[in-house]
Formats: C-alpha cells, sequence, structure tokens
C-alpha cells in the first residue's frame, strides 16, 4: 500500500469532535497531507491525491470517535452482534461519513475556500463493491443503523482483491472487466495484524484419548492460510458512535526457503502459497445461483473460521466461563453463506474449550440466527459430501453429527418406521442424496429463522419450509428489509432532503416514520410545483450523467421509467423492453396519437456465465440503438442503458425517477429493496404484488402506485400444475405475436437475425420438451401494457402525480433499515443500546 501511516499534522485534528469540527483546521490538514503524502501543494495534486489528503483528514476525526466507542464498549461489556456475510456492498465512504459526522456542509464550504468542488472529490473514490445486489447492500444498510442506533456490532466479511466486475458495454453486450478497487489505496481501511488468526484445510482427523479417558480431535497434514483483518469504521449519524466492519485479507502462512525444503515440502509450501493467493482473489459474481464452486466453499470457512475464533477470543479475554458465551454474542448468518459458523463454534468450544457436545451445542443454538434471502431453488447451497468432507473434515464429522441427532428427533416425532417420517427425513435431513444442505443446518441449529418481507416469510412457512415450521415454528419469524434514508435521501438527493426538512424538521434523518408529517402537503399547490421541481432538477443531473456516459440526449421534462437491479429473469427485464418494442410499434403505426415523451431506463449487471441474462442487456441495447435514432417517432421514446450500475450511480438514478420499475414474478422477489429507495425519492412503483410491493402499496395506497398481473397464490397454482401455455397468448394477441416475431425476423438484429433466438425460445419452447415462459411474462404482458397506459394518463395530470409522488415520499416510513434492525433487536438479539455521553 501507498500510505501506511496517517501523517502527523492532521492529529492536530484529534481535539475536533462532531460538535466542534474546525474548518480552518480542517483546512490546514488536507494542505498538510497533499504535502507529506505527495510532496505537493494542492495546485500540483491531482484529483485522486486531493481525495486520499481529504479523506485521511476524515478519518483522523473518525479514529478519536473509533477508539472511544470500543472504550465505552469495554466498560460497559455489552452484547454484540457479528453480522456475518460473505458480501457488503458498501458503495462510498466519504460522503457517507461526512454525512454521519454531519459535517458535510462544513466540509463543502472548506473545500469551496481551497478551490475545489466536493462532487469532484467524492468522484475520485471506487465503489467498495464487495457484494452482488440486494443482500450485500442490505448488509451495508443494516451496519449504518445498527451504529446509528447505538447498538454494539461487527460485520465480519472478506476483503476480496476484486469486487464486483465493472461492465463495460462493447456493441451492445457486457463485458466483465476487473474492478481493481485496491489500486490507489483505501484510504478508510486500518490493516490489524495483531489479530491475524489461523485457518485449516484438508488433512484428515486424529483421535487421542488422554489421561482423562476424553477423545481429542485433532486436524493432521492440513494446508493452512493465515487470515489478516482490516478494519472500516462504520460511523453513526450524529451519535459519536463508530462501530467496525472486520474484512479479512489471506497470506500464505510462512515464507519458506527453497533449500531448506524436501521435494514434498516444496509442492506442500508451493500449494499453500496459492491457497492463500488464490482464496480472497474475487468475490464470486453470482446471484441469487449456487454454483458449487470448492473456492467458494474455501471462501466461506476462511472468513468464518477466522471471524468465530476473533469471536470467541475477544470474550475470553474479559470473561471465564465459555458456557455463557450467547449472553454476550450473537452471530447474524446473512443467508446460507455462513453456515459453517455453526460447525466452527461447535469445533472451537469442544475441541478448544473443551465443551461436551450438549453443552456446546446449547451455546451455539444460543447464538446463531438464519436469514433467508431467496426461494429460488437454484440459489439452495448443497455441497457434495466428497468435497465438504475433503475440505473441512472435522467440521464435516460435527455436521455429521448434528444430522444424526436431528434425523433421530424426526423419527422420535413422526415414528421412524411410518412412511411420513422417511418422506420426513427426506426432505429435512441436513445430510442426504451425497450433499450437504446449508439452509437445514442453519434452521436445525440456530434460535431464529426469519424471511425478508411479510409475503416472503409467508412463503417459507406455507411452502419452502413447510416442514421446518410445522416442527419447530417458534423460530420463525419476519423482518421486512429497509434501507437507509442517511445514504439514499439525505447524501443521494440533496435537493428533497433540504426541501423536506424545510417543511418537516430535521427528525426524519433518524426517525423516517416522522417524515409522514409531508402529508398535509400532497395537496398544496405551492408544496406540489416545488416538489416537481426539485424532481425536474435531479431529471437533469441525470440527463447529463446520460449524455456524458452514453451521449444519448434525453428530454428531462419525459417520464423516467426506471429498472435497476441486477439482471435475472424472474424480474423480468424481458417483460419491461418487449413492451417498449410494443409502444415503439404502436407510435409507428399510430403517429396520430396523442404519446406522452417517455424515457426508459435500465441498468443491470449479469452474471459472467448466464447466457440469456447477457441476452436480454443486448436486446436492450439493440432495441435502444433502434428508437433512439429513428427519426419517425420525433424522440417521443428513448431507450438508455446505463452501463456499470452500482452503490454510487444508483443515488442518483433514484432521486431523478418517476416511475419505478418492481415487476418481479409473484412469489419469486423475497423482497427489494431498490423499491424502497425509489418510493423515498418519490417516484411511484408499477410493480406486482410480490416481496416488499405488498408492504408498500399497503403504506401509500393502491391508488398512488400501479399494480398488476398475477398474484403470488396464482403463479404458485400454476406452477403446481406444471405451468401454463403461452402459445394461447401468442395466437390470440396479434401485439404479442408482433413483437415476439421481432425477436426473430431481424427488426433489431438487422445482421443476425438468429440472435435473439434463445429468447424467443425461452418465451414460447416451440422446439423442445422443456417448459415455456416459467416466468410468466406472456400471461402477464397485458395487464403490465395497460398499467403502463395507467402510468401515462397518470402522468398528464401533473398536479395528481405529485400528490402521489409527495404521498410515496411521506408514506415510507417503515422502510427505513432502523426500523429493521430495531425489530432484529428486540425480537431476535435483545441488545442493549450504548449511548456516548459527551459526543
Ligand atoms: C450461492 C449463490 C447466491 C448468491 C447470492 C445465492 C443467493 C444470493 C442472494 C441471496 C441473492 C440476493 O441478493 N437476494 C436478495 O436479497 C435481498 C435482501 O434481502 C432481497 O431484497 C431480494 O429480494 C433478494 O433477491
Amino acid at each position: 500500500m501507498l500510505i501506511s501511516t496517517t501523517p502527523k499534522a492532521s492529529s492536530a485534528q484529534a481535539k475536533q469532535t462532531l460538535a466542534t469540527f474546525d474548518k480552518e483546521l480542517f483546512k490546514r490538514s488536507v494542505l498538510y497531507n497533499v504535502k507529506t503524502l505527495y510532496r505537493k501543494t494542492l495546485e500540483e495534486a491531482s484529483e485522486q491525491q486531493i481525495f486520499q489528503a481529504v479523506s485521511y483528514a476524515i478519518k483522523d476525526v473518525i479514529i478519536d470517535h473509533w477508539l472511544e466507542t470500543q472504550k465505552e464498549y469495554e466498560k460497559k461489556d455489552p452484547k454484540t452482534v457479528y453480522y456475518l456475510s460473505m458480501e457488503f456492498l458498501m458503495g462510498r465512504a466519504l460522503g457517507n461519513n461526512l454525512i454521519n459526522l454531519q459535517a458535510y456542509g462544513e466540509v463543502k464550504k472548506a473545500l469551496n475556500e481551497l478551490g475545489i468542488d466536493i462532487n469532484m472529490v467524492e468522484d475520485q473514490e471506487p465503489d467498495a463493491a464487495l457484494g452482488n445486489g440486494g443482500l450485500g447492500r442490505l448488509a451495508a444498510c443494516f451496519l449504518d443503523s445498527l451504529a446509528t442506533l447505538g447498538y454494539p456490532a461487527y460485520g465480519c466479511g472478506i476483503r476480496y482483491r476484486y469486487g464486483m466486475f465493472k461492465q463495460e458495454i462493447r456493441d451492445g453486450y457486457q463485458v466483465e472487466v476487473p474492478d481493481v478497487w485496491l489500486a490507489d489505496g483505501n484510504p478508510f481501511e486500518l490493516r490489524r495484524p495483531e489479530y491475524t488468526k489461523e485457518v485449516k484445510f484438508g488433512g484428515y482427523v486424529n483421535v487421542y484419548i488422554d489421561e482423562n479417558g476424553r477423545s481429542n480431535f485433532v486436524q493432521e497434514g492440513y494446508q493452512s492460510v493465515q487470515a489478516i483483518p482490516y478494519d472500516m469504521p462504520i460511523v453513526g449519524y450524529g451519535n459519536g458512535i463508530v462501530n467496525t466492519l472486520r474484512i479479512w485479507d489471506a497470506q500464505p502462512v510462512e515464507c519458506f526457503q527453497l533449500d531448506s525444503f524436501d521435494k514434498g515440502d516444496y509442492q506442500r509450501a508451493v500449494e499453500q502459497e496459492n491457497l492463500a493467493k488464490n482464496i480472497v482473489e474475487v468475490l464470486y459474481p453470482n446471484d441469487n445461483h449456487y454454483a458449487g464452486k470448492e473456492l467458494r466453499l474455501k471462501q466461506q470457512y476462511f472468513f468464518i473460521s477466522a471471524s468465530v475464533q476473533e469471536a470467541v477470543e475477544k470474550y475470553m479475554r474479559t470473561h471465564t466461563d465459555i458456557r455463557k458465551f450467547h449472553e454476550k454474542v450473537t452471530f447474524q448468518l446473512n443467508d446460507t453463506h455462513p453456515t459453517v459458523a455453526i460447525a466452527e463454534l461447535m469445533r472451537i468450544l469442544m475441541d478448544v474449550h473443551h465443551l461436551s457436545w450438549d453443552e456446546a451445542w446449547d451455546v451455539t443454538t444460543k447464538t446463531c440466527a438464519y436469514t433467508n434471502h431467496t426461494i429460488m431453488a437454484e440459489a439452495l447451497e448443497k455441497w457434495p459430501i466428497e468435497l465438504f468432507s475433503r475440505l473441512l473434515p472435522r467440521i464435516y464429522q460435527i455436521v455429521e453429527e448434528i444430522n444424526r441427532r436431528f434425523v433421530a428427533r424426526i423419527e422420535q416425532k413422526y415414528g421412524s418406521n411410518h412412511q411420513e417420517c422417511q418422506e420426513k427425513i427426506r426432505k429435512m435431513a441436513i445430510i442426504y442424496d451425497g450433499q450437504v444442505k446449508m439452509a437445514h443446518l442453519a434452521i436445525v441449529s440456530g434460535y431464529s429463522v426469519n424471511g425478508v418481507a411479510r409475503l416472503h416469510t409467508e412463503i417459507l412457512k406455507k411452502q419452502e419450509l413447510k416442514d421446518f415450521y410445522e416442527m419447530m415454528p417458534e423460530k420463525f419469524n419476519n423482518k421486512t428489509n429497509g434501507i437507509t434514508q442517511r445514504r439514499f435521501l439525505l447524501h443521494g438527493n440533496p435537493l428533497l432532503a433540504e426541501w423536506v426538512t424545510e417543511h418537516i424538521g430535521s427528525d426524519w434523518i433518524t426517525d423516517l416514520p416522522k417524515i409522514n408529517k409531508l402529508k398535509i402537503y400532497a395537496d398544496d399547490e405551492k408544496a406540489q410545483q416545488e416538489f416537481m421541481n426539485i424532481k425536474y432538477r435531479n431529471k437533469v443531473r441525470l440527463a447529463q450523467y446520460i449524455k456524458e456516459h452514453n451521449g444519448i440526449d434525453v428530454d428531462p421534462r419525459s417520464i423516467f421509467d426506471v429498472q435497476v437491479k441486477r439482471l435475472h429473469e424472474y424480474k423480468r427485464q424481458l417483460l419491461n423492453i418487449l413492451h417498449v418494442m410494443y409502444l415503439y410499434n404502436e407510435l409507428k403505426e399510430h403517429p396520430e396519437r396523442d404519446f406522452y415523451p417517455r424515457t426508459f431506463i435500465f441498468g443491470a449487471k449479469a452474471a459472467a456465465g448466464y447466457r440469456n441474462a447477457k441476452l436480454t442487456i443486448k436486446l436492450i441495447n439493440s432495441v435502444a440503438d433502434v428508437v433512439n435514432n429513428d427519426p419517425a417517432i420525433g424522440g417521443k421514446l428513448k431507450v438508455v442503458f446505463i452501463e456499470n450500475y452500482r452503490v454510487s450511480n444508483a443515488e442518483i438514478i433514484f432521486a431523478a425517477a418517476d416511475v419505478s420499475e418492481q415487476i418481479s414474478t409473484a412469489s419469486k422477489e423475497a423482497s427489494g429493496t431498490g423499491n424502497m429507495k425509489f418510493m423515498l425519492n418519490g417516484a411511484l412503483t408499477l410493480g406486482t404484488m410480490d416481496g416488499a410491493n405488498v408492504e408498500i402499496v399497503e403504506e401509500v395506497g393502491e391508488e398512488n402506485a400501479f399494480i398488476f398481473g398475477l398474484s403470488s397464490d396464482e403463479v404458485i397454482q400454476y406452477e403446481n400444475f406444471g405451468g401454463y401455455n403461452p402459445m394461447e397468448i401468442f395466437n390470440n394477441d396479434p401485439d404479442v405475436r408482433k413483437v415476439l416475431m421481432q425477436l426473430i425476423n431481424g427488426t433489431f438484429a438487422p445482421d443476425d437475425s438468429e440472435r435473439f433466438r434463445t429468447l424467443y425460445n425461452s418465451l414460447l419452447n416451440t422446439q423442445s420438451t422443456a417448459k415455456a415462459d416459467t416466468y410468466f411474462i406472456l400471461k402477464d404482458f397485458k395487464a403490465y401494457a395497460e398499467a403502463q397506459r395507467k402510468v401515462e394518463e397518470a402522468y398528464k395530470n401533473e398536479s395528481g402525480w405529485a400528490r402521489s409522488a409527495i404521498l410515496n415520499v411521506a408514506c415510507s416510513g417503515k422502510f427505513t433499515s432502523d426500523r429493521t434492525i430495531q425489530q432484529y433487536v428486540d425480537e431476535i438479539w435483545h441488545l442493549d443500546k450504548v449511548i456516548l455521553e459527551n459526543k
């Protein structure tokens, strides 16, 4: 790393507290940092160097609060949550830290006085994109809320050398480019080599009987890596609390000397070195798709073993009785990815601290809790026994024993000879059919199982996890997701944030339900105009971004209809673009028709190996090429694909949206959180009754949203009967037929009319026996087009639209992650708040 120590002069700033942010001191600190880090004056420094200098100055302020918070935690010894997650999609840190330090305005002024634009500085920071999508971003919002509410928490994850790939669009196709986010160094991280841990893989387990007749299990012949933690500060909003995100880097255990090894050792040493190099190399870019890769299981055990070891060691530094571990520590498993934590905790309790099985089980089952984020069958993690036991021999023994005891419980409950019992074992066992089922392990060994929106939790209880719910109903609970208003309104949409504060005060920043005071302005003509004016200015900001990045002119007076999220068939970007094709046809056939100008904006990364998803991106870009350049439609319809959708450009996109596309096949989207970010920024939801959309509509009223399509019950009903026949729709609906034919007649692929054949087939499947249109795109098409017509009609009534938009903002209070976290605290974790006196 370029910078290993913090420059001295800025330590003068250590005296700064939140209340007494000293602008002059800050300015001097920036100048000093530029000088000592780069031997430059401000005028000579590059933009990146200025970003680094500013960030180090801010980090200095944070460090003091960080120390103080940790001191207070040591004094009070409160229970702590470890949020275990393979993904933390943090985005940029600088702006967010300034917001939460309540120093954004002052720093902006200070930089201005130095002739520096704060936006330029913020734009130099690469996103920390250590996550794919919803699950990773949720973890980031949760950390923000935990710190803001004053709860002791660690995020534990992996310091991937390459995060989520950068997406480039070349010739309309997605190209994945490595994300070298650490190239210039990360000014906010702190390396903590003193907390290094050893993590062991492979080998075999030997049993030694000690003098007390006890069996000691020892892993031998293994390979190991060192896990070195890097800490990132998580700043609470205006409360002086700074929590920690701890992400682990891997290093080879020993630097080996060539001459001191025989041939076998040499081989081993090279392997160990490679293990360390590979393990944290890259984030798997799959979202909702399990690929069963050995390296991924290594990643999981690597960061889990290190995190659990550290949690136990930290506890033992100030406590004597490991049997009470769960009174001070709780582990939240972010989906099944960290589930080996269960067996790892059992291992440490038994093999290191010599607890009996029953004692260890008692502690473990009171420590671990599991969140389910998806019902997509292809996302479920099931490891082949061969792989699992070879990589983690001791862990596998423990999982086997957990399974043996659980199967015995099933037999006891259902009577072991009974047919029903065998059926239950087949469906519920942790190890079955040569596979280790991680979700089953998590449910059986934890004290809580939660879904992420009301509908999702109900589907888990009634369908996916029915048998478990029947056996242990007390574990199941719902925690509807939320988002942080600090990043997605206060930082991302400063114009609207200021307007809200002017009208109702600033309480909403830490108490979002207060935002419902805005309701009284929904019918106020002046407020409506001000609101629409702000939306317009945000649309101008996005239009500029689009002009810069896509070279496309879009009209900020047109309806901005936005779908940004990972690309997945169940999210149905294909439905959206097919409808755009339909609109295009309508415009061409009825040029006389009154048509309100519309801009359809997409942003989405596709998993690198997901063919239909990638082809959908090409289709969107191909439609864009034709539509945007057809003089016959006079610019009334524009299509934009925003390259490299990520947290930092998301903030700009949400602020500018009129319509929020949340059109997943009902029952498939566990919650969605983008839907909440749009709502908070005053976009109207166009969506199915899926995930958290159900609760959004409940809050804002169906008359302020556009709801369409099959219900989750209907979808599940069809699925139980093997799907439906899309050919009927194809044969009877000429509009749909025309659009589908355009997929294979070269309208959008003049050079290769076969290009989109696979998409056509996925919808109709005239070829094979595979199911057709498994996501009910054609089934919902008509209802979607009808809802889109209503959008157009509604937008023509500016005052009516403004009213609905303001009501969306006003009714978004439920969807703050502060509420979600408070519910986790009250109903699962049972933590106490820590308040800093002299913040
Ligand atoms: C093993 C491969 C894999 C990778 C990621 C499987 C599953 C995942 C995640 C669970 C996918 C994900 O991000 N799920 C999303 O979680 C959000 C936060 O709860 C929800 O809002 C989304 O609806 C859900 O799709």
